[in-house]
């Protein structure tokens, strides 16, 4: 089937998706989208050869649009999301799903209700190479039992309206998703410190910050989350094991030996970390609807990430440990694996 997909938001990953769903995924193509700046929106349909609407609401009206694809700002996310589910059409949103837990839980029970999966949130790194085979590695026992988890997630920079709980919201979200998936593990308490700060932060910010997390099998994780770390876009991640220890593959770079020095590069740009990633969720998305519907992260893994995330920007403001406390998993979206 040839999927006629509107796109709601073309800003920086919403014309990644757009270029992606016409270059890259053979049966859907982009026929409207949307923006509030309605001048960029022109820009972008008349660049892919679709039409501008108004509003998400428009676009998910359309009856050319059978598929939705939600890249706006995160606070609009829950509205586009839970009208795509009272239309019926499957919908794949950009992360966060909503960037509360209450939200996330209204989508569940919106498509709870509906009474077959409709949403896949864009949680990607399921899908890269390198998270796939320290899966695979962690999963086979070649470790033992995981007892310690060390990452970190390093930004170039960011810009002046990100704010201290966005590094838990936007950014860390994307650890507490796929560690969870990872380990196969959900957490239990959750900690923030905040080393000292970098000069290279506005004001408003708190960055460095020490994300500490605890699963339910006692696990320990601690992420380093540093959006302003000025050398490149730096994604580490290191499971410990009883008698072993798996990192996550360094993207592939030609070792260079120049002016009396050995030198790799560093990725700037999180659009190049995770470029493949994000081709095979997509097509994983279209397949899967060919099949009766997404099977990939689902509104639930939205929700519990969101859980944590609601626990991680609570940790911030207090300094304390806080309990994470996630409703049980409804059957309706299977086993976690
Ligand atoms: P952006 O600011 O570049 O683009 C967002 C666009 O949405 C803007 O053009 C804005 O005008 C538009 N918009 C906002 N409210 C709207 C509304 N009500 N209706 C229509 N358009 C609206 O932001 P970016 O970086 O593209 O992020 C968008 C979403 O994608 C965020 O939720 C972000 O967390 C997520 N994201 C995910 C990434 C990943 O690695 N999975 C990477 C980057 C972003
Ligand atoms: C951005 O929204 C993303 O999702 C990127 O993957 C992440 O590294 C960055 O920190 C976020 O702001």
């Amino acid at each position: 089937m040839a999927y006629k997909v509107g796109v709601i938001g073309t800003g920086a990953i919403g014309v990644e998706h757009a270029r992606r769903i016409n270059q890259r995924i053979g049966e859907a193509s982009v026929v409207a989208v949307t923006d509030i700046d309605g001048k960029r929106a022109k820009e972008v349909a008349t660049g892919i050869g679709a039409r501008a609407l108004s509003t998400g609401r428009d676009v998910i009206a359309a009856p050319d649009v059978d598929v939705v694809v939600v890249t706006s700002w995160g606070p609009t996310h829950e509205e586009f999301v839970l009208a795509s589910i009272a239309a019926g059409k499957p919908v794949f949103c950009e992360k966060p799903l909503a960037t509360t837990a209450a939200g996330c839980l209204r989508i569940v029970e919106a498509e709870l209700k509906h009474g077959k999966r409709l949403v896949q949130v864009g949680f990607m790194r399921r899908y890269d190479a390198g998270y796939r085979a320290l899966r695979e590695v962690v999963a086979g026992g070649k470790i033992g039992d995981p007892l310690m988890v060390h990452c970190a997630h390093r930004n170039l920079s960011v810009g002046d309206s990100y704010t201290t709980d966005m590094a838990i919201t936007d950014t860390v979200i994307h650890e507490i998703d796929v560690l969870r998936w990872l380990l196969d593990d959900d957490y239990v308490a959750v900690q923030v410190v905040y080393p000292r700060k970098t000069r290279n932060a506005s004001n408003h910010l708190r960055d460095p910050q020490l994300v500490m997390m605890e699963t339910a099998k006692g696990i320990r994780i601690d992420v380093e989350v540093f959006v302003n770390c000025k050398y490149g876009y730096d994604i580490q991640c290191e499971v410990v094991g009883e008698t072993g220890v798996a990192r996550l593959p360094e993207p592939p770079g030609v070792p260079l030996r120049s002016e009396a020095r050995r030198s790799v590069g560093i990725l700037v740009d999180w659009k190049q970390r995770f470029i493949e990633a994000y081709d095979v969720e997509l097509q994983a998305f279209f397949d899967d609807l060919g099949r009766g519907g997404p099977t990939g992260p689902s509104s639930w893994d939205g929700y519990a990430a969101a859980v944590t995330a609601d626990a991680c920007v609570q940790a911030q403001q207090s300094g304390k440990v806080v309990p994470v406390s996630t409703r049980p998993r409804p059957a309706f979206y299977g086993s976690p694996r």
